[in-house]
């Protein structure tokens, strides 16, 4: 149970249907070839990212993993902009340029997607270390999967963070595979949370299926966060129910595992909450139709929403246009 309040608890049915619906999207027209290069779903870890940005401000920094659409939705970025940009839209955040592996959106402090593994740790360090200096008050978050936790930089970046008690949250979605390999089979180490204890940063292994234990282990770290105490490290236990990316043959893992993991859908598990407090399923359903229609309409204007003239191509990448002809 939660003594949350019933608009809360809406709202969190909301975002997640709204990233579910929105990835359902990108699948489609991935498989129509609409959409470039290969999307990484979310789907079935939806609760993280809802969970834990829930407690952002707007200027609060977020850096997201190669698995970004649903950390960016949540963090409140414009729907129609960022399917414009998965699409390669002259409207889409990065002005149709960058994709769903590249989605930035600073404004609103996503600082960006990256389909460098782990590449996206010491970023977020460098942010968090801007925020301690300049005294403003923001943090930094971090995503990342269980796969990134063999990089080095994840544990150079552990040790700065404590060291300095940078303002800065490690969010792991431990979705317990790295592309086609489980986890026992690329590590001793089964649960990530126990890589913080060596560098004395606070961390907890937690159910990431469901939005009200995010929501609750979220609430409490980015408190401490904010009041001066550290960084932290939430381990957040969760499973895609989706391929890697769109298209994946998903060899690896049995039919029964997928089967058994969909009972955990996040997004059944705050419909039941709901339910069993009494809430009565038009509302839910109402919920789950308008965020349906929302979608939609954002979906199909993306797809009428023009590309990028090819004539702009080298906008946006130097200050001054380098010369091709060498000085005399
Ligand atoms: C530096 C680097 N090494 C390898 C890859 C290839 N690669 C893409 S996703 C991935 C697995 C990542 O696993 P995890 O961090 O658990 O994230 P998940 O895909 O499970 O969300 C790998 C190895 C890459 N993109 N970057
Ligand atoms: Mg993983």
């Amino acid at each position: 149970m939660t003594d949350l309040a019933l608009d809360k608890l809406y709202g969190f049915y909301e975002q997640l249907w709204r990233i579910r619906l929105f990835e359902g999207h990108v699948q489609r027209l991935a498989a129509k070839g609409e959409v470039p290069g290969f999307p990484h779903l979310s789907t079935g870890q939806e609760a993280v990212a809802v969970g834990v940005c829930a407690h952002l401000a707007a200027n609060d920094y977020v850096f997201s993993s190669h698995r970004a659409h649903g950390h960016v939705l949540a963090k409140g970025s414009d729907p129609y902009a960022t399917f414009a940009e998965i699409i390669g839209r002259q409207d889409g955040l990065c002005r149709g340029r960058g994709g769903s592996m590249h989605l930035v959106d600073a404004a609103n402090g996503v600082m960006g997607a990256t389909g460098v593994v782990a590449g996206n740790l010491s970023l977020a360090a460098g942010a968090a270390w801007a925020a301690q200096a300049l005294g403003d008050g923001r943090i930094a978050v971090v995503f990342f999967g269980d796969g990134a936790t063999g990089a080095g930089v994840f544990h150079e970046t552990l040790n700065l963070a404590s060291l300095w008690q940078l303002p800065l949250l490690f969010v792991c979605e431990n979705n317990g595979y790295a592309e086609f390999t489980s986890r026992e089979e690329h590590s001793k180490v089964a649960k990530v949370s126990a890589f913080a204890a060596p560098y004395h940063l606070p961390a907890e292994t937690i159910d990431g299926n469901d939005v009200l234990v995010v929501n609750a282990a979220a609430a409490a770290a980015v408190r401490s966060i904010r009041s001066g105490a550290g960084p932290r490290l939430l381990e957040c236990m969760t499973y895609r129910m989706a391929g890697h990316y769109v298209g994946d043959a998903q060899r690896y893992r049995s039919k029964e595992e997928l089967a058994a993991m969909k009972e955990k859908d996040p997004i059944d598990r705050l419909r039941a909450h709901l339910t069993q407090r009494g809430e009565p399923a038009a509302e839910l359903e109402a919920i789950e139709k308008r965020v349906a229609s929302e979608v939609q309409a954002a979906v199909e204007r993306a797809r009428q929403a023009a590309r990028p003239d090819p004539a702009t191509v080298l906008d946006y990448v130097y200050s001054q246009p380098l010369s091709t002809t060498a000085e005399a």
